[in-house]
């Protein structure tokens, strides 16, 4: 080659789900900062400022190398002024006055605290805020307010499921429900998604995607399973939507976080002696279960592909694979299926991988989703 040439530099490119992002986070002082300020907007219902630094601690992730000087940056997308000035401070002094501000902030400290109960968003941590309230202690002293099923339960098991789930957590969890689900059908299939699948070894919940190979068996499946986990005794919590799944509706146009397949939030009793490497009763002082969050998700055999891209995520993976669909592609992808636009047709697949090929895209494995 030529001296005079320079090295070429592979540009990282505005979209996640172009990059590959492993659970390894070498920039982790500044994608710490930036969740705290994409929170805290979210919290004071500002998306575009939420999404900038979401998108900014994005990028950040997905780099092999930790930025030592503002430098390093020049030729990296999503990474505004304001950015900028919050990684130069951190650069400087190590820590981000605008940071410490927001977490010693009354409104962020409460909000965050609210909504860290199972079954309260950010709307509801709102309303009890300007109320007045700023505990748990003050919620629950309140006779005006009225918990849900859900915010009951997850003040009843608070400890427990605030707590992070472990691999060997989410493993024993796997084993439980394959043996539930087998009780009810040998051809059941069920694989783990979210967090877990992207090879993280801690997460706040563990989902699973469970299914037949029979089109239409699936609805009665996951109604089977509940009631199953419900007579071994470890069913804490049950939500079940069941499904309002319609093809003929689709494509949907608006934005939909949720997804229209049978569904359940759960809460499930799991025992240390289930868990391979666990504590042993003695050391959890006296306690010999945990209570652990569980979602199910259960799609017709013909869109488990588009079910399991959609919930492995992470969140930011997903924005970005269907903003890529729409953007570059003019093709509309949610959890359950693909429509190109210009050809005016959905576009069929089995696998993850089908649906990267239909977009052009290359194929990224789960574990570099970590975006
Ligand atoms: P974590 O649990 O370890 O904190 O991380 P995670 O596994 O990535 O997050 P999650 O909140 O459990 O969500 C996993 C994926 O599921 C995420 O990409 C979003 C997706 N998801 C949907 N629909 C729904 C839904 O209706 N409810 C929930 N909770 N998640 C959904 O696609
Ligand atoms: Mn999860
Ligand atoms: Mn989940």
């Amino acid at each position: 080659a030529d001296a005079t040439t320079p090295t070429p530099v592979a540009t990282v490119s505005q979209y996640a789900c172009q990059r590959q992002t492993t659970t390894e986070n070498n920039n982790k002082i500044f994608t710490d900062a930036f969740e705290v300020l994409a929170e805290s907007y979210e919290f004071n219902e500002m998306e575009g400022p939420c999404l900038a630094f979401r998108r900014a601690a994005s990028v950040l992730k997905s780099l092999p190398w930790a930025v030592q000087c503002l430098g390093a940056t020049e030729d990296l997308p999503c990474l505004g002024e304001h950015s900028k000035a919050v990684m130069e401070e951190i650069l400087q002094y190590g820590r981000s006055f605008e940071v410490e501000k927001i977490l010693s902030d009354e409104r962020y400290q409460t909000l965050k605290l609210f909504t860290s109960v199972f079954g309260v968003g950010p709307k509801t941590g709102e309303k009890w805020y300007r109320r007045g309230l700023r505990s748990f202690s003050d919620i629950l002293a309140e006779p005006s307010i009225h918990l849900n099923r859900m915010q009951q339960s997850g003040f009843l098991h608070y400890g427990d499921i605030s707590r992070a789930v472990s691999k060997a957590e989410a493993q024993a969890l796997g084993n439980i429900i394959d043996e539930a689900v087998h009780v009810i059908t040998t051809d059941a299939i069920l694989a783990l998604t979210g967090g877990f699948r992207r090879g993280k070894e801690f997460g706040h919940d563990v989902d699973f995607i469970v299914t037949t190979p029979e089109l239409g068996k699936e609805g009665h499946l996951l109604t089977s399973l509940i009631d199953q986990l419900e007579q071994e005794g470890i069913l804490l919590f049950c939500e079940h939507q069941a499904s309002t799944f319609d093809m003929s509706k689709l494509p949907s146009h608006r934005f939909e976080a949720m997804d229209h397949f049978a569904k359940c939030f759960l809460i499930l009793r799991l025992e240390n002696s289930q868990v391979v490497g666990g504590l042993h009763d003695a050391e959890e002082g006296g306690r010999s279960w945990r209570a652990v969050r569980v979602d199910l998700v259960s799609p017709p055999i013909d869109r488990y592909a588009f079910a399991l891209l959609g919930w492995t995520g992470s969140r930011q993976f997903e924005r970005d694979l269907r903003r890529f669909a729409r953007m570059e592609r003019r093709m509309l992808l949610d959890n359950h299926a693909l429509f190109d636009k210009t050809k005016k047709e959905f576009l069929a697949a089995t696998t993850e991988k089908d649906i990267f090929a239909h977009l052009g895209l290359e194929y990224i494995e789960p574990w570099q989703r970590n975006a």
